[in-house]
């Protein structure tokens, strides 16, 4: 079940139409992690956006399942996604000894600030740490992103939770 609303941005307004629409559509993705997309677009010569630029998260919905970014790059230049306060999970293979002469592997996550290289023409996936959206006290949060590669051109954007 996806747990992430995103809203649609139409001449820098978000409608309560586009986000009925948005919201039916994730009700009907069947994907038992959560995912967020983001795409890259051209605007001009230089300039470039993450789309989309306003993702709203409801943060009641069960994220036990874990939340991914998969972050989509379709043009010709190399693109960056740096988000402020949200950690991605690094999976990590460790070797535990529960007794002596007994080892186990135990697979345990590494949390590194979200600040991704994204090549052209390819796609990343990012495993977030949910801890920051589910806290009780994470309403109203937000969280911002960006690429910083091309700062002052490359408009980035804003993930609100909820709820
Ligand atoms: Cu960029």
């Amino acid at each position: 079940m996806t747990t992430v609303a995103q809203g649609v941005r139409l001449g820098g307004l978000i409608t309560a139409a586009t986000m009925a629409v948005a919201l039916a559509w994730f009700a009907a993705d069947s994907a038992s992690a959560a995912e967020q997309r983001f795409i890259v677009g051209e605007l001009s010569k230089e300039g470039a956006i993450w789309h989309p630029n306003m993702v709203f998260l409801d943060s009641s919905v069960n994220l036990k399942e874990g939340l991914t970014f998969v972050l989509e790059n379709p043009t010709d230049r190399v693109h960056s996604f740096v988000v402020e306060g949200l950690y991605e999970e690094i999976p990590v293979k460790t070797k535990e000894t529960v007794e002596p002469g007994v080892e186990v592997e135990v697979m345990t996550y590494q949390l590194r600030p979200i600040r991704v290289i994204v090549p052209p023409t390819e796609t990343k996936r990012v495993r977030v740490n949910t801890a920051p959206l589910e806290k009780p006290y994470a309403m109203g949060q937000h969280f911002k992103f960006h690429c910083h590669l091309h700062e002052n051109v490359h408009l980035g954007g804003v993930i609100f939770v909820t709820r």
